[in-house]
């Protein structure tokens, strides 16, 4: 088959499918090209567009008119997409395509960790003081579904596929949360990861950023910039924890803001979100007090440092979400002096360093166990010395030894610094069985 086209959607997933939607309702005519379209999608497809033709990616004859929207999950190195490019084609996204058609105020924000905890919680926080405040991306929806006159501001969360083809997005806010090694098989390396998160930075009115990342803002384009960290702020608008009589608060410059054990979850990753969220909301002039108010009442999000309770004086922690290192170890970090640990590990790893990882965990005396699981097992054993370490195919078994093994007074986390991949569909997916295996076993 041999096609030609002005628009072709690579991918046919959600992505895909929203900017088939979209281009429709434009009256645009369009083509999609998928290696492996699932039925659900065609089906829906034939409804938006029953005349569509798809094709595999292969099949695609570029002209330098056409112009490609890829979807984040098709990386630009794929053969095919190298091949369009070459020939001329014009290689876009739906971020892009949003961002030039969207003419209320957009908060993006990416980082290795946190993303979607920050994007919903800055939202909500928006939401308590403005109508119309819309949350998608990377989160979920697709950002072209997200369209709507109403809209009085966009929370987008942003992953660094997303970012690779969205140079100098028109951003209100650009948000840069953290950054570490993670996606390796994606990326050739860790700085070419970096640098696709750092062009969110480009184009925004204001940045607000980890204040460890400042200067890679400054080198990546960022213009007015507000940061955040774990030490008491140095200037009157950086946000930052500042201990006072044993006391640890929330603060932006000198002033004190909230005592976090007035937060609902504990721990330093999400005081770092909870900074974030109220750095983008002051940039969007939101009242701080009302804001701190609501902060309270921002619950976190499932699968992420998730406490489960099975009513055995255990602390159960399911931050099944954790799919990188970087993850892992700021969950560890958070929750280590709570008690002795046992930490479930394992899945699909990337490529990721291990090494790293088993390296930071070996340092950590109250980590009493180590239970790894799935693809990533063998790798996880190679390098791990120092810390009573068990190794299991499936999860369940590893779920298992995990009741066997816990005492009360314990903590039990599930943070596996790995993609679910090779055993779930999804992160979701892993974190739901964990807890089904859990309550399975209670008493
Ligand atoms: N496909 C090909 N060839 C390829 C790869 C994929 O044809 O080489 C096709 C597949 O057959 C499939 C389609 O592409 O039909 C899937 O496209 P996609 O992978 O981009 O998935 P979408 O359903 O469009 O979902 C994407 C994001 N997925 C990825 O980035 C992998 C979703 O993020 C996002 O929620 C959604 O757009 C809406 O914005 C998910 C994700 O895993 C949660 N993100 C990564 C992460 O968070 O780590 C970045």
């Amino acid at each position: 088959m041999t096609i030609k086209s002005t628009s072709v959607i690579l991918g046919l997933g959600r992505t895909g499918l929203s900017v088939a939607q979209y281009l429709m309702n434009q009256g645009e005519a369009f083509i999609v090209a998928d290696d492996h379209p699932s039925p659900d999608a065609v089906d829906r497809l034939k409804q938006i567009a029953p005349q569509t033709k798809i094709c595999a990616l292969a099949e695609l004859v570029p002209h330098p008119n056409d112009r490609w929207i890829v979807s984040p999950g098709i990386p630009l190195t794929h053969p095919d997409v190298v091949r369009g490019r070459d020939l001329g084609v014009k290689l876009s996204n739906d971020v892009v395509i949003f961002s030039k058609d969207v003419s209320a105020p957009v908060v993006g924000i990416t980082g290795t960790n946190g993303k979607t905890t920050v994007t919903s919680m800055a939202a909500f926080l928006a939401q308590q003081q403005r109508n119309d405040v819309v949350l998608g991306g990377n989160i979920g929806t697709p950002c072209l579904d997200l369209l709507t006159a109403r809209a009085s501001a966009y929370f987008l969360e942003l992953s660094s596929y997303q970012l690779e083809l969205a140079d100098g997005l028109p951003l209100r806010v650009a948000t840069l949360l953290n950054l570490s090694p993670d996606h390796m098989d994606r990326y050739p390396s860790v700085e070419a990861y970096y640098a696709a998160k750092g062009r969110i930075l480009r184009n925004a009115d204001v940045c607000v950023v980890a204040s460890a990342l400042k200067e890679f803002a400054d080198a990546h384009g960022a213009n007015d910039t507000v940061t955040f960290s774990d030490q008491s702020p140095r200037t009157a608008d950086e946000f930052g924890l500042k201990a006072v009589d044993g006391e640890l608060y929330l603060t932006r410059g000198q002033q004190m803001l909230l005592p976090v054990r007035g937060l609902p979850v504990q721990g330093k990753t999400h005081y770092l979100n909870a900074l974030a969220a109220l750095a983008i909301g002051a940039c969007l002039d939101l009242d701080l007090e009302q804001m701190l108010d609501d902060l309270v009442r921002f619950e976190g999000l499932p699968h992420r440092c998730q406490k489960i309770e099975r009513g055995d004086q255990i602390v159960w922690v399911n931050d099944s979400k954790a799919t990188n290192v970087g993850a892992t170890q700021a969950a560890v970090a958070s929750l280590v002096e709570l008690g002795p640990m046992i930490l479930l590990l394992g899945g699909r790893s990337k490529n990721a360093d291990l090494a790293a990882l088993c390296h930071y965990l070996a340092a950590i005396p109250s980590i009493k166990l180590i239970l790894a699981y799935g693809e990533s097992r063998e790798s996880f054993s190679t390098c791990l010395q120092g810390v009573a370490f068990q190794t299991f195919e499936d999860f369940d078994q590893m779920v298992e030894q995990a009741i066997r093994s816990a005492n009360p007074g314990d903590v039990v986390l599930l943070s596996p610094a790995c993609a679910s991949q090779d055993q779930f569909s999804d992160y979701e997916a892993r974190g739901a069985y964990f807890e089904e295996l859990l309550m399975r076993g209670a008493a």
